[in-house]
C-alpha cells in the first residue's frame, strides 16, 4: 500500500511497505533553499518518530539531483535551519538512509549525497565540490565526510579545482556504491529493498575513520601560499579538511567558521556576481524570440581568427565552409583548424575520432561562390574597411536570402559595412576573441538595422559554441576595445612619468590580472596598437596627451613583441626578461618631453589603472553601448583575463564606491583635465548614492 504525505510544497514521502521515499522537488535544479532545508528535517524526524519504516530513500525530481545552496540566499541573513545541522540529523538517522543521485550532484547536493548510509549513482552523474568557484569552501560537511570515503588527496583535489568527477571515477573512489541505469525512482525502490535484504550496506560515513596524509596538507598548504596567496578560500578548504581528523563535531565547527568567514569576503561577492552575470548576460530580451536556423556556416579568411573561429564552430559540430582567396592561405587555415583540433584531443576536450569526424564537416573553397547554401557568413578578413565592404557587396548576391551576413570586426563600423547590402536586417557584428576556439567571449553587435531575430539567432550561436554572448552597439571598439583603448593610455602615461613596463605589470598581476598590459601587448603583437595608433592619428584630440611615444619606438625597430623575439621584454629560453633597449627608449622620450621621472606605488598603479577603467567602463553604459554594469564586466572577465574574483571593472568599482571614484578623478584632473574627467553618470551616482548593482537590477 502506498501512502503520500506532502511536508511542504517542495519535499514529499512516499511510502511503500518498510521503504520510505524521500522525494525533493524544487525546479530548476533542487538547490537547497530553506524550504527544502525545513522539509528534509521535518521528513527524517517525521519518519523516525514514527518508526514504521525500516529504511529510506532519498531522491529528486526534474533534470538533476541537488545541485547545490540555493545561491540566491547569499549575502542575506541566513535562515535556519543550517544545511550542515540537516545533513547531522539525517546521518545520525536511526532508520538507515540512501540516496539517489543523478545529472550533476554539486555543493550542498553532493554533501547531501555524502550524509547519508550509502550512495546510488544514475548513469551520467557527475559529482562536484565547486564552491571554490563561488570564492566559498564546502560549507555541509564535505571537508569532513568526504576524507573519510575516499581519502584527504582526493578531498583536496575535488574542492580545490571545484572540478565535475564522473560517476565511474566517483565509484571508484568509493564515494558512490553503485552505478545504475535506470530512473532515479526505480533506483530508489531497487536499492532500498537491497538494504531490507542485506544486499546493499550501510554506515554512517562520521564513523568511518580518516587516513591521516599530513604531507599532501603540508605541500597543499605551501602551494597555495605560493601561488594563491591574493585567494581567500582555497586556504581556509586545506584547514578544514586538515579538521576531519578530528570528531564530526568538532572538525563541522571548523568547517563551518572558515565557511561563515569566507562568506563575507568581497572575493565571494565578486564570484557569485560572475555566476550570475554569466547568465544574465544572455538572459536579456533580445536574446529570446525567433531565431534563424544555422546548418552551415561560412567563414572567410583562414588566419588566426578565421580559423579560431571555424575551429570553434566545429566543435560545436557545425559544418564550416572555409573560404580564402588564394591556395597557399587556404592551406594555412586548414592546417592552423587540423593543429587547433589536435589541441583539443590533446587537452582531452575530444577524441581523435571526434576530431576526424569535425575535420570531414570542412570544407575548404576557393571563392564566395561556395556560400551561396550558408546559413549564416562570418567575415573574419583584414581590418580594413573598404576590404570588408568589397566583400559584403558580394556577399550580398551570392548568399541566399535572409542567410545571416556577420563580421568579425574588431571595432569598425557595423552600419557601415551593412550598408555596402541591400539587406542590412540581416548584417551583424560578431567579435571574436582571439583564440576564438578557447576565448568564452562573443561581442554580438547590433546594427541600427539588425533584425531582432538576427540578434536572437547571435545568441543561439553563442549558446551552441558554449560562448558568452554580450549584446553591445556599434561604436569605434564596442565594449571592450573602446574601454582598452583608454586605459591603456594610463598604463602608457605611467611609464612615461615614472614607473617601469615590469612594475607596471607586476603591480597589476599583484591585483589579480593573468598579465600585465606590456606582456599581454607583446603576446597580442605591439603593431597592432601601433596601426591603431596609425590609423586614429589624423582624429585624435589635440589637447590628448600623446600616449604612445614608446610604443612607436619599439615598433619603428620592428620589435612587435613575443612573435619578433623582443618587445617590451626579450623572449629566449627561460621567462621574459625586460628589454634594456626599451628602458633606453623610456629614457630618451621622458628626456624629449622634459619628464622628470618620479617614483609609483604599486597600489597608486593600481588605482591610476582601475580608474581608468571605470571611468571609460562608466561611459560604456552611460551611452548605451552595454545595456547594463553586468555586460561590461562580463566583457572583461571572459575576453580581457579581468580576475574574475574581482567580478568585473564595475562590480570592482561598487567597492570603492561613486563619491570616492569622483574624488579621486578630480585629483588627477589636476594633472590632465583632459583624460582625466568625471563621467556625469558617475557624478550621479556620487549625489544620489547610488551603485553599479542598483543600475543592474533598474536595467
Ligand atoms: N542556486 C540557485 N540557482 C541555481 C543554482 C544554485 N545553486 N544553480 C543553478 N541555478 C539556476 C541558474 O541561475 C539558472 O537559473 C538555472 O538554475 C539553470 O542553471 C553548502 C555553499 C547545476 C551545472 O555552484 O553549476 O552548495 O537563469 O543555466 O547550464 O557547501 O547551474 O534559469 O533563472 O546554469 O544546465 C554549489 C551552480 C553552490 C552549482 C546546471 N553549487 N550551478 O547548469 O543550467 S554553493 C553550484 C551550476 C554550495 C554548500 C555550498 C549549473 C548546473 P535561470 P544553468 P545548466
Amino acid at each position: 500500500m502506498t501512502d503520500v504525505t506532502q511536508v511542504n510544497e517542495k519535499i514529499s514521502i512516499e511510502t511503500q511497505g518498510d521503504i520510505a521515499l524521500i522525494i525533493i522537488d524544487n525546479p530548476p535544479v533542487n538547490a537547497t533553499g530553506q524550504v527544502v532545508r525545513q522539509g528534509l528535517q521535518d521528513a527524517i524526524t517525521k519518519l523516525n518518530d514514527e518508526g514504521t519504516a525500516k529504511v529510506i530513500a532519498i531522491y529528486a525530481e526534474g533534470r538533476t539531483f541537488v545541485a547545490g545552496a540555493d545561491i540566491t540566499e547569499f549575502g542575506k541573513p541566513p535562515q535556519p535551519p543550517a544545511l550542515p545541522d540537516v545533513y547531522n540529523v539525517i546521518e545520525d538517522s536511526e532508520i538507515p538512509v540512501i540516496s539517489v543521485m543523478h545529472g550533476t550532484a554539486l555543493g550542498g547536493g553532493f554533501e547531501l549525497g555524502l550524509a547519508t548510509h550509502a550512495r546510488i549513482g544514475i548513469k551520467g552523474l557527475r559529482v562536484g565540490l565547486p564552491e571554490i568557484l563561488l570564492g566559498l569552501l564546502p560549507g555541509a560537511g564535505g571537508t569532513q565526510r568526504l576524507p573519510r570515503l575516499a581519502g584527504i588527496p582526493f578531498t583536496l583535489d575535488m574542492a580545490l579545482s571545484g572540478r565535475q568527477v564522473k560517476a565511474e571515477e566517483a565509484l571508484e573512489k568509493g564515494v558512490i556504491d553503485r552505478l545504475v541505469d535506470a530512473t532515479p525512482r526505480e533506483a530508489a525502490l531497487q536499492a532500498a529493498q537491497d538494504v531490507l535484504d542485506g544486499k546493499l550496506a550501510t554506515r554512517r560515513t562520521c564513523d568511518v575513520d580518516v587516513e591521516a596524509d599530513d604531507k599532501a596538507l603540508e605541500d597543499t598548504a605551501a602551494m597555495l601560499k605560493a601561488k594563491q596567496a591574493h585567494l581567500y578560500s582555497p586556504h581556509k578548504i586545506v584547514e578544514a579538511v586538515a579538521a576531519s581528523a578530528l570528531p564530526r563535531t568538532e572538525g563541522l565547527k571548523i568547517e563551518r567558521q572558515a565557511f561563515v568567514d569566507s562568506m563575507q569576503t568581497p572575493q565571494r561577492a565578486g564570484l557569485i556576481h560572475a555566476f550570475f552575470g554569466e547568465r544574465a548576460v544572455s538572459g536579456i530580451p533580445e536574446a529570446k524570440g525567433d531565431t534563424r536556423e544555422i546548418a552551415k556556416i561560412g567563414v572567410i579568411g583562414g588566419g588566426t581568427m578565421g580559423s579560431g573561429i571555424a575551429t570553434s564552430c566545429l566543435l560545436a559540430g557545425i559544418p564550416v565552409r572555409l573560404v580564402e582567396v588564394a591556395q597557399d592561405g587556404l592551406d594555412r587555415g586548414v592546417a592552423t583548424i587540423t593543429k587547433n583540433l589536435e589541441g583539443a584531443v590533446s587537452r582531452g576536450k575530444m577524441s581523435a575520432d571526434q576530431k576526424d569526424t569535425a575535420l570531414k564537416m570542412l570544407e575548404p573553397s576557393l571563392g564566395l561562390d561556395v556560400l551561396s547554401d550558408v546559413d549564416l557568413v562570418i567575415e573574419a578578413v583584414f581590418e580594413q574597411m573598404d576590404v570588408k565592404k568589397d566583400i559584403f557587396g558580394k556577399l550580398n548576391t551570392v548568399c541566399k536570402p535572409g542567410a545571416i551576413l556577420a563580421s568579425n570586426t574588431s571595432y569598425l563600423d557595423v552600419n557601415e559595412i551593412a550598408a555596402c547590402t541591400d539587406r542590412p536586417q540581416d548584417v551583424l557584428g560578431l567579435h571574436f576573441f582571439s583564440p576564438a576556439h578557447v576565448m568564452r567571449l562573443l561581442e554580438i553587435v547590433q546594427g541600427a538595422k539588425t533584425a531582432p531575430d538576427v540578434i536572437a539567432t547571435g545568441f543561439a550561436l553563442a549558446k551552441k559554441l558554449k560562448k558568452v554572448g554580450v549584446l553591445a552597439q556599434v561604436c569605434d571598439g564596442f565594449i571592450g576595445n573602446r574601454i582598452l583603448a583608454h586605459y591603456s593610455k594610463t598604463a602608457s602615461y605611467l611609464v612615461l612619468d615614472g614607473a617601469s613596463p615590469q612594475q607596471v605589470d607586476d603591480a597589476l598581476e599583484g591585483f589579480g590580472f593573468a598579465m600585465g598590459p606590456h606582456k599581454v601587448g607583446d603576446l597580442a603583437g605591439l603593431d597592432i596598437g601601433w596601426m591603431t595608433r596609425k590609423r586614429k592619428a589624423a582624429t585624435r584630440d589635440p589637447n590628448e596627451r600623446y600616449a604612445g611615444d614608446v610604443a612607436d619606438k619599439i615598433c619603428e625597430n620592428g620589435w612587435f613583441g613575443r612573435k619578433a623575439g623582443q618587445g617590451y621584454y626579450i623572449y629566449g629560453q627561460g621567462a621574459p626578461v625586460p628589454n634594456p633597449e626599451v628602458a633606453k627608449i623610456i629614457d630618451d622620450v621622458r628626456a624629449e618631453k622634459g619628464i622628470t621621472p618620479r617614483a609609483f606605488s604599486d597600489e597608486e598603479i593600481v588605482e591610476r589603472y582601475m580608474t581608468a577603467m571605470i571611468v571609460e567602463a562608466t561611459r560604456v553604459v552611460e551611452d548605451g553601448t552595454a545595456k547594463r554594469p553586468v555586460d561590461v564586466d562580463m566583457v572583461f572577465l571572459f575576453g580581457y583575463g579581468f580576475p574574475r574574483f574581482r567580478g568585473g571593472p564595475l562590480h570592482y568599482a561598487d567597492t570603492i564606491g561613486a563619491k570616492d571614484l569622483v574624488a579621486r578623478i578630480t585629483e588627477y584632473a589636476k594633472e590632465d583635465a583632459n583624460y582625466w574627467q568625471v563621467p556625469p553618470l558617475l557624478q550621479k551616482m556620487a549625489d544620489e548614492g547610488t551603485t553599479f548593482a542598483d543600475l543592474n537590477k533598474g536595467a
